[in-house]
């Protein structure tokens, strides 16, 4: 568990909605790592701002910014580093090449497959509403939950274990946002059964959108959990 009387380790910039940013917060609470949260509006596009885009020149959260100043950006490469470095909490990509080769084969398939034709940046371009977005969204989420439901099913003993993993972390917020625009995916059992299973972690709950501090006031929620 982190020293609450210590600096923490790292800031993340981040937004309270963005599944980039969720899965960051995930790991970091998974290796029981200190951060503070400095808050980027993208719907006020405060990633584009000059302070922000010294920080990360792409304009994307999460950005990850070590003690040193080192900023760190891409979700997966993020992850990988926190878990490679750190010791605490569960370790999240296992030694084993035969089942770490699932893992990453979910993680890539959300972040780099779903998440791009979904992003923020994209639905604005095309003009879309909430409403729309969800429409856009849906068949690039289901097709990709697909995907995953496939791989949960075919390795469910290495990869359903009593504990979170490399994968859950990249799953988790993809499933959060696929039911934040109404998306059709209780087909997925394997996917559901693990959304409901880490969904009781403190570290899943503190990290929730709702949970964050940028969270307007309509959407968040008092969070009852301590790690
Ligand atoms: N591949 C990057 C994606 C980062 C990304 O695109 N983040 C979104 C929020 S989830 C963003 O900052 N979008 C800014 C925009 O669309 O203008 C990662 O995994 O970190």
């Amino acid at each position: 568990m982190p020293d609450p009387g210590k600096e923490p380790k790292f800031t993340l910039y981040a937004y309270w909605r963005s599944s980039a940013s969720f899965r960051v917060r995930i790991a970091l609470n998974i290796k029981e790592i200190g951060y503070r949260i400095v808050p980027i509006n993208l719907l006020k596009k405060e990633n584009l701002f000059q302070d922000f885009l010294e920080i990360n020149p792409e304009g994307r959260v999460p950005a990850l910014q070590c003690a040193a100043g080192t900023v760190l950006t891409q979700s997966l490469a993020i992850v990988e580093f926190l878990d490679e470095i750190y010791a605490g909490g569960n370790k999240l990509l296992e030694k084993n090449p035969h089942i770490r080769v699932h893992q990453r084969r979910i993680a890539e398939i959300i972040a780099c497959d779903i998440h791009p034709k979904c992003n923020i940046d994209i639905t604005n371009r095309l003009g879309y509403d909430m409403a729309e977005r969800g429409e856009w969204s849906r068949p690039y989420i289901q097709q990709g939950l697909e995907g995953v439901e496939r791989i949960l099913a075919e390795y469910q003993k290495e990869l359903n274990p009593k504990k979170a993993t490399f994968q859950d972390v990249f799953l988790i917020p993809q499933v959060w946002n696929a039911l934040r625009f109404h998306i059709p995916i209780g087909q997925y059992a394997f996917v559901m059964r693990r959304y409901e299973y880490c969904l009781e972690m403190p570290a899943f709950q503190k990290a929730m959108p709702e949970h964050q501090p940028d969270a307007p006031d309509s959407d968040k929620k008092f969070l009852n959990v301590s790690i």
